[in-house]
């Protein structure tokens, strides 16, 4: 699948703005075929958005089932002859969407893109009135995976991740038109030898017989530097411009297929950085140079739309990235908008890429997070349905990101129980799956706190360490010279694998504007100095190759009573204002500033 896209053949037009919505807590609306008029008690909502936050009523915030989405849309009257796609970037964590009165796809996972071709129930310059059934349920087969419990007053979600499980439709939806004999996907490897680039494609068309596929590619300047004939190729690049970080150089690859007298029938356009990624040793190397991760983990998560792309938000990011001196993030913990990896490109960010798999726990948290008791991989729980839903998601995300020269690096899971046979059992394919997928890319899952060096059964399948560790803030809680003494020692067993290490979260709560002179958690002067004690730690250990601040911003979870107004371990607030510690990082990673 290929995102929409205008080219000289194809045409796109986003429904994004106001939508008709409804819950329907007793999942009547598709028995009552609801998507076969209007719905019959529609409110307003906005596409994107998450609907959590978007009404002042409680009910619809902690809503847990079936939402309708729905519209109509005019198709537009030059469309005629052409095929017509409908394109969801992501719904979330489900949907089922009917055109007119035919269901036409289903899509589980809420952070991947499907779409459905519509050519058959549409026509040009009429209206056609669109319907999705989003369903934000996380059970034990979904990814994340969550659990309705009885409570006292009724059923309660639960899940084991800390954020709130914000859902509805959070990207663009497109209608597209493309040619019928078209470009369905396109591949790109990489590579260089001295001063010559490799671009090695592979293209697949369809409905294409006696087509040809031609390719040109073109630098930044727009000048043609190599040019192939063939759905599979490898474009010479002489004097090439690498990708690097804090550099994003793009190629420009157009695709076209083409009859036996030239006519283009249909043209896509694919950017294309030149760079490579090689594990070696303890050393990660981009275009042969050892790289150093600095930066965060990051969310999509802001007030008022949730967990809904806004170009805004977006720019206003990178800035801040730029300003404190980061040079990567990682997508915890699910896919992001696809225009975040186009900037990440642009721009030269590293991109720690990682699947919607987070909280396949059930010992994480105490319980804090609710649901006590449960046994991680059984039968019952996370099971071989739910590694088929994961490995699907591992699918479509290296399909959706691998032509990003951003991502550097696959994380298939974070935090999951690790250090059990059940693990290591669940795990073994999964990577098999994901180095299938895309050889050219190491892949690795993140480790959690509860299974320290020595225990985890998961990591001998990684290329890479990746470890989150929060020795100063959940043990030895304000007490960062015990915390030093404890994850020097770790960390030391985990430099012994021989593997590169990125230390992909440490962090400490902060409340911005609470000081104290003595190292008291919560403070300002705190966080400042629990990322101190942590630098010491990674500066003394040659294999760590990265450091990436737990968190970004602060974030809204589920209320609980770890969590004040949402997790504060933000660098900055969730409205993107500074804490001290911001400046302290700007100044260790800037050596400019
Ligand atoms: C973690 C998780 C992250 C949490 C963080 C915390 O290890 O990966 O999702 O938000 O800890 O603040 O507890």
């Amino acid at each position: 699948m290929l995102r929409p896209q205008d080219s000289s053949t194809r045409e796109t037009k986003r429904l994004d703005g106001i939508w008709s919505f409804q819950l329907d807590g007793d999942s009547a609306g598709r028995e009552a075929g609801w998507f076969r008029e209007t719905l019959p008690a529609a409110r307003e909502m906005a596409v994107p958005a998450s609907f959590n936050d978007l009404t002042a009523d409680a009910a619809v915030r902690d809503y847990v089932g079936d939402i309708w989405y729905q519209r109509t849309a005019r198709v537009p009257r030059g469309w005629a002859g052409q095929r017509i796609v409908l394109h969801f970037e992501s719904a979330t964590h489900r949907a089922t969407v009917w055109v007119g009165d035919h269901e036409v796809v289903s899509h589980e996972g809420g952070y991947t893109p499907f779409e459905a071709d519509i050519t058959e129930y549409v026509t040009p310059g009429e209206p056609v009135r669109i319907t999705a059934l989003v369903n934000n349920t996380l059970s034990f087969q979904s990814i994340p995976p969550g659990v309705i419990e009885d409570g006292p007053a009724g059923q309660k979600q639960v899940y084991w991740h800390d954020f709130f499980n914000f859902a509805g439709i959070h990207r663009s939806v497109w209608l597209a038109a493309t040619p019928q004999a078209r470009v369905e996907d396109i591949t790109v490897v990489t590579g260089f030898e001295g001063d010559t680039g490799s671009v090695e494609y592979a293209v697949q068309a369809v409905d294409a017989d006696g087509l040809e596929v031609v390719v040109a590619l073109r630098d930044a300047a727009g000048r043609e530097v190599a040019a192939g004939r063939g759905a599979v190729g490898t474009l010479a690049v002489a004097d090439v411009h690498l990708w690097a970080p804090g550099h994003g150089y793009l190629y420009d690859l157009e695709v076209q297929l083409v009859d036996d007298s030239d006519t283009v029938l249909d043209s896509y356009r694919q950017s294309v950085g030149v760079r490579t990624v090689e594990v070696r040793g303890t050393d990660f190397l981009i275009n042969g140079d050892p790289f150093y991760f600095k930066g965060f983990g990051m969310h999509e998560d802001h007030s008022t739309i949730g967990k809904a792309h806004s170009p805004a938000h977006v720019i206003q990011d990178f800035e801040l990235l730029e300003w404190v001196g980061a040079n990567s993030f990682r997508t915890s913990h699910y896919p992001y908008s696809e225009d975040v990896l186009d900037y990440a490109d642009r721009h030269g960010i590293v991109v720690i890429d990682e699947t919607a798999a987070v909280g396949l726990n059930m010992g994480l948290g105490g319980g804090i997070f609710g649901g006590q008791g449960y046994t991680t991989f059984s039968p019952d729980t996370i099971n071989d349905a739910s590694r088929e839903v994961h490995a699907q998601a591992i699918r479509e995300l290296i399909a959706r990101d691998r032509n990003h020269p951003s991502v550097v690096l696959w994380s298939i899971a974070n935090e999951p129980e690790s250090d059990t046979e059940g693990a290591e059992d669940y795990f073994r394919p999964l990577f098999d799956l994901a180095r299938a997928a895309d050889p050219t890319r190491p892949v690795g899952f993140v480790n959690v706190m509860l299974a320290p060096h020595g225990t985890c059964r998961v990591s001998q399948f990684a290329d890479v360490i990746m470890l989150n560790r929060y020795y100063g803030w959940y043990v030895n809680t304000g007490d960062l010279a015990g915390a030093e003494v404890a994850w020097t020692e770790e960390l030391s067993g985990w430099a012994s694998e021989g593997k590169p290490i990125i230390i992909t979260e440490y962090g400490a709560d902060t409340l911005a504007g609470n000081h104290s002179l003595t190292p008291a958690p919560w403070s300002e002067e705190y966080q400042v100095d629990y990322l101190d004690m942590n630098h010491r730690v990674f500066d003394a250990c040659d294999a760590v190759v990265g450091e990436q601040v737990w968190n970004f911003a602060d974030f809204a979870t589920t209320s609980g009573i770890m969590r004040v107004d949402g997790n504060k371990k933000g660098v900055f607030t969730r409205d993107r204002k500074p804490k001290a510690a911001a400046f302290a990082l700007r100044r260790r990673w800037r050596k400019d500033a």
